[in-house]
């Protein structure tokens, strides 16, 4: 946890009492929960793709407003266990659920919902903290389907449910509204400027990795995992501004699985890095100089040590 941040003790200005809590962002793969969060926060704090398992850990996203924090704990998707990776993942998320004030069950309202949902609403029931339910992505459904979506909701997942679609924005004020109220009153634990408590090596390496996830697909986004050995700022004599020096390592499984993320005379690797620059150069604020090296390491997500170094689990 974040050290205690209590500038104002546990009131604002005017002797408002504050409220401040976390609450666990659960569901399966690719329901829309790290697009909700940046939805919620306002500022992209965890990366999306369209391939599942996008997100690998634990991410923190913050929406400070005068008389209350609400942090939103992005959580990786929940399914059953494949490999050592995912069932850390899996524990996690258990854990995560457990040490938070509240959690939100996000359904993706677009497909009909398996097994899948309802083992993870089952879940989340147990946990000892209240629980609410999104039904995602209704701006692909019409009135009917969303009725539809909300009624199959209704027999299994806990909670009151929501309507919304991260994409557009449509019911979320309504959720925050909901979601604001499960926090205890409180002090603010992080500063209200912070969007979120992740070291900027790795959202960093976060924007590079989702570059890489939207040009592969298959097993090889699984597969794929980025470091970061180093950022330097240099300050240039003249006026031309900060140039940010970024060095980086994209890890795959398989000789082959390298020869694809390279691509024909450096194409594909090139390609990953160009579209992420835009990206971290917003979040640097600088120019960015990027180098990126593709590396093999095999059976990476079954390596204890290494999934220890990355922080997964
Ligand atoms: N149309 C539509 N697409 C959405 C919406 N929310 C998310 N998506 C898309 O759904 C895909 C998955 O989104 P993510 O936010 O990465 O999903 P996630 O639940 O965090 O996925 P994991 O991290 O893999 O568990 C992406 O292609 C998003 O653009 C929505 O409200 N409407
Ligand atoms: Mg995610």
């Amino acid at each position: 946890m974040t050290e205690l941040f209590d500038p104002q003790g546990n009131e604002s200005f005017d002797g408002m009492r504050t409220r401040s809590g976390m609450i666990a962002i659960a569901g399966r793969p690719n329901a829309g929960k790290s697009t909700l969060v940046n939805g919620i926060v306002g500022e992209k704090v965890a990366i999306v793709s369209d391939k599942p398992q996008t997100t690998r850990r634990e991410v923190r996203g913050v929406l400070t407003r005068e008389d209350s924090q609400l942090i939103l704990v992005d959580l990786p998707g929940s399914q059953r266990p494949r490999d050592a990776m995912t069932e850390r993942m899996q524990k996690g998320v258990i854990r995560a659920v457990e040490d938070c004030d509240g959690a939100l069950f996000v359904i993706n309202g677009e497909q009909k919902s398996a097994g899948g949902d309802q083992y993870l609403a089952d879940l989340l029931k147990q946990a000892k903290v209240p629980v609410i339910t999104a039904v995602n992505k209704i701006d692909l459904l019409n009135k009917e389907r969303t009725a539809q979506a909300l009624l199959s909701a209704a027999e299994f997942a806990p909670g009151e449910i929501y309507p919304v679609s991260a994409r557009t924005g449509e019911g979320v004020t309504e959720l925050v509204a909901a979601l604001t109220e499960m926090l205890p009153e409180g002090p603010f634990l992080f500063p209200p400027e912070d969007a979120t408590d992740q070291p900027i090596e790795f959202r960093v390496s976060e924007l590079i990795r989702e570059q890489a996830l939207l040009r592969t697909r298959d097993e090889l986004p699984h597969a794929i995992e980025v470091q970061v050995d180093e950022i330097e700022r240099v300050e240039p004599a003249d006026d031309s501004g900060t140039i940010t020096y970024v060095n980086a390592h994209l890890w795959v499984e398989t000789d082959s699985q390298k020869g694809i993320v390279i691509g024909k005379g450096g194409k594909m690797i090139k390609a990953i890095g160009a579209a992420a620059r835009p990206g971290l150069e917003e979040l640097l604020e600088s120019h960015v100089h990027l180098e990126l090296k593709a590396s093999v390491r095999k059976g990476w997500r079954r390596d204890d040590g290494l999934l220890d170094r990355l922080g997964i689990g």
